[in-house]
């Protein structure tokens, strides 16, 4: 989704092609090919196969240099943009995969994952909506992929018993960045209610 987002937002000319999940599309011999770790997504450009949405995210906003995506490597910002990249996509989906898929990790203790899972996730969210104190953006005064992963990462965690909109600065922060275009166009190619954000 967060790359997703990063095309829309750029205007760019793309083919979405929807990988049957339900039918494991992901592990099958064709996409396996592209993608040997079978996870979705993947982006094919000019003949390069490029895999790891945060990446990709790098790779499109980094060709899209005047977008500022992506501050440039003389930006001042540009550490703290690696930094809380690295945390959102290292860090914070990591612990929401394993909410999501606790059976990966236990053979039958999900609820007792998915309780202590609830509390990691909950006081990462706590950490973001303090840096949010304020802010349009999470870096900065401009939008960056950090603030779409940001927000893929929050419709990931709506059915949290303390979701992100229950936090003051982020529900303000994610309702603002539900009116933007892009975020509106991705919702609905890919079928998800914005309703909650407004
Ligand atoms: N670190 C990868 C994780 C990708 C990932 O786990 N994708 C999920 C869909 S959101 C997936 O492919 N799940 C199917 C599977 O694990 O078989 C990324 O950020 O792209």
């Amino acid at each position: 989704m967060a790359p997703h987002f990063v095309l829309e937002e750029l205007k760019v000319e793309f083919e979405l092609i929807l990988v049957d999940r339900k039918n494991n599309g992901q592990k099958s011999k064709d996409y396996l090919s592209l993608n040997p770790n079978g996870k979705i997504p993947t982006l094919i450009n000019k003949g390069k196969v490029i895999s790891e949405s945060a990446a990709i995210c790098l790779y499109i906003g980094e060709n899209h240099c005047e977008s500022k995506l992506v501050p440039g490597i003389k930006d001042p910002n540009r550490a703290e943009f690696l930094q809380w990249l690295m945390y959102l996509t290292n860090t914070m989906q990591t612990e929401l995969m394993i909410y999501d898929y606790p059976e990966k990790y236990s053979a039958n203790n999900d609820e007792e994952i998915m309780t202590n899972q609830e509390i990691r996730i909950s006081q990462m969210w706590h950490l973001l909506d303090k840096k949010l104190a304020g802010k349009t953006f999470l870096i900065g005064e401009s939008i960056t992929i950090c603030d779409f992963y940001i927000f893929m990462l929050a419709v990931w965690s709506d059915e949290l018993k303390n979701p992100p909109l229950s936090f003051t600065n982020l529900s303000k922060y994610l309702c603002n960045l539900a009116k933007r275009e892009a975020v509106i166009n991705v919702c609905q190619k890919e079928n998800l209610s914005l309703s909650r954000y407004k």
